[in-house]
C-alpha cells in the first residue's frame, strides 16, 4: 500500500530514540516497501533537540520515510497512529522512592493511554519500552478502555535476545541454531529466562548444556543483571540493543513469528501458567498478523515454577501499588 503507516514514538529525543528512529525510517520495522510516517512525542524542553534529530532524519534521505511530525501533545501526536512505541519514561533519580517513580510514570502513562484511546487508529498496536515497562503498559491499557487489551504489550525481547546470545556462547552455536527460549514475568531482576523448553540445533537446551551450576549461578543472573552490566561498562544504559529489540518485538508481532519457534512478549495474562489474570507478564507467544497467542501446555518443573511465581508476585505488587495511587 502507498498510504504511510503512522508510527508514533515517545521519548524520541532520548538515547533509545536516537537509534530507533533511524532504523524505523530505513524500513527495519515495516519492510522496504512500506512508507512510514513518524510521529514523535517529547516533553517541551526536549523539542529543540528533537528538531536536530529530525534534521538528521532528513539528511538520511530514506526512501521509506514519508513524513515526520513532532510535538509535545500526545493527543496530536497519537492522532491516527497505527503503531505506538512508548519509550519515553521518567527515570529514577537520586532520592526518589519507588512510589515516587510509579507516580511520575503513572502521570505519563495514564495521559498517554487516554490519548491513544481517543485518537489512535482502530488497528493500533502499542509496545511499551519505558520502565517499569510491564506496569506502565498496564497503566496505559487500563486508561484506554476502547482499545482491546491484547493491543498492549511490554518489551522483554531485549532480555530474550540477551539470553539467546548467552546460550549460543555457552553451547558454541549461533543464535540461528536456537529456538523456543522463554523470558517469563517482569522486565526486572526477577525475570526468569527459561531454557528447559529451548532447543539447540533441534536438541533440548537444558540437556545440551547439562550444567545446573552454570544455569543458576551464571546464565540466569547474567541475563537478569545485563542492564546494570551495560551501565557499568558504557556509563549509560542499553540503547542500541533496546532499540533493536523494540523493532524485533513489534515487527514480529505485526508480521508473525517463525514456524517452529516462539517469542517472549509481555502481554495481558489470561491466567495461563498460574500468572494472575490481568497482569502484563512475559510469556512464550506465537504471533500472526498483529495477534498473539500464549503457547499452551508446556510442562513447568519445580525450578521454573518458583521463579515464574516470584516474578508474577512482583508484578502483582506493582499492580497493587498503582491501584492504590488510583492510576488504574
Ligand atoms: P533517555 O532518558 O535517554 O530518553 C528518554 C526520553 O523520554 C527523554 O528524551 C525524555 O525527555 C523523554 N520523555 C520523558 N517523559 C516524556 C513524556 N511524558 N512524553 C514523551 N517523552 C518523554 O532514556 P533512554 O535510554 O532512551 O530509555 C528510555 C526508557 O527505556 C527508560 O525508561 C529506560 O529505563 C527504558 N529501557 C527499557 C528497556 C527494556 O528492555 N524494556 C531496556 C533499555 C532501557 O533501560
Amino acid at each position: 500500500s502507498t498510504t504511510p503507516v503512522k508510527v508514533a514514538v515517545t521519548g524520541a529525543a532520548g538515547q533509545i530514540g536516537y537509534s530507533l528512529l533511524f532504523r524505523i525510517a530505513s524500513g527495519a520495522l515495516l519492510g522496504p516497501d512500506t512508507p512510514v510516517e513518524l510521529r514523535l512525542l517529547e516533553i517541551t524542553p526536549a523539542l529543540k533537540a528533537l528538531e536536530g534529530v529530525v534534521m538528521e532524519l532528513d539528511d538520511c534521505a530514506f526512501p521509506t520515510l514519508a513524513k515526520v511530525e513532532i510535538g509535545d501533545d500526545p493527543n496530536t501526536i497519537f492522532d491516527g497512529a497505527n503503531v505506538a512505541l512508548l519509550v519515553g519514561a521518567r527515570p529514577r533519580t537520586k532520592g526518589m522512592e519507588r512510589g515516587d517513580l510509579l507516580e511520575a510514570n503513572g502521570a505519563i502513562f495514564t495521559g498517554q493511554g487516554k490519548a491513544l484511546n481517543d485518537h489512535a487508529a482502530d488497528d493500533i498496536r502499542v509496545t511499551v519500552t519505558g520502565n517499569p515497562a510491564n506496569t506502565n503498559a498496564l497503566i496505559a491499557k487500563s486508561n484506554a478502555p476502547d482499545i482491546p487489551a491484547e493491543r498492549f504489550s511490554a518489551l522483554t525481547r531485549l532480555d530474550h535476545n540477551r539470553a539467546l546470545a548467552q546460550l549460543a556462547k555457552k553451547t558454541g552455536t549461533s543464535v540461528n541454531d536456537l529456538k523456543k527460549l522463554t523470558i517469563w514475568g517482569n522486565h526486572s531482576a526477577t525475570q526468569y529466562p527459561d531454557i528447559f523448553h529451548a532447543e539447540v540445533a533441534g536438541k533440548n537446551a537444558a540437556e545440551v548444556v547439562n550444567d545446573q551450576t552454570w544455569l543458576e549461578n551464571d546464565f540466569i543472573p547474567t541475563v537478569q543483571k545485563r542492564g546494570a552490566a551495560i551501565i557499568e561498562a558504557r556509563g549509560a544504559s542499553s540503547a542500541a540493543s533496546a532499540a533493536a529489540a523494540t523493532i524485533d518485538h513489534t515487527r514480529d508481532w505485526l508480521r508473525g513469528s517463525a514456524d517452529g519457534d516462539w517469542l517472549s512478549m509481555a502481554v495481558v495474562s489470561d491466567g495461563s501458567y498460574g500468572v494472575p489474570e490481568g497482569l502484563i507478564s512475559s510469556f512464550p507467544v506465537i504471533t500472526k498478523d498483529g495477534n498473539w497467542e500464549i503457547v499452551q501446555g508446556l510442562e513447568i518443573n519445580d525450578f521454573s515454577r518458583g521463579r515464574i511465581d516470584a516474578s508474577a508476585a512482583e508484578l502483582a505488587e506493582e499492580r497493587d501499588a498503582v491501584q492504590q495511587l488510583g492510576l488504574i
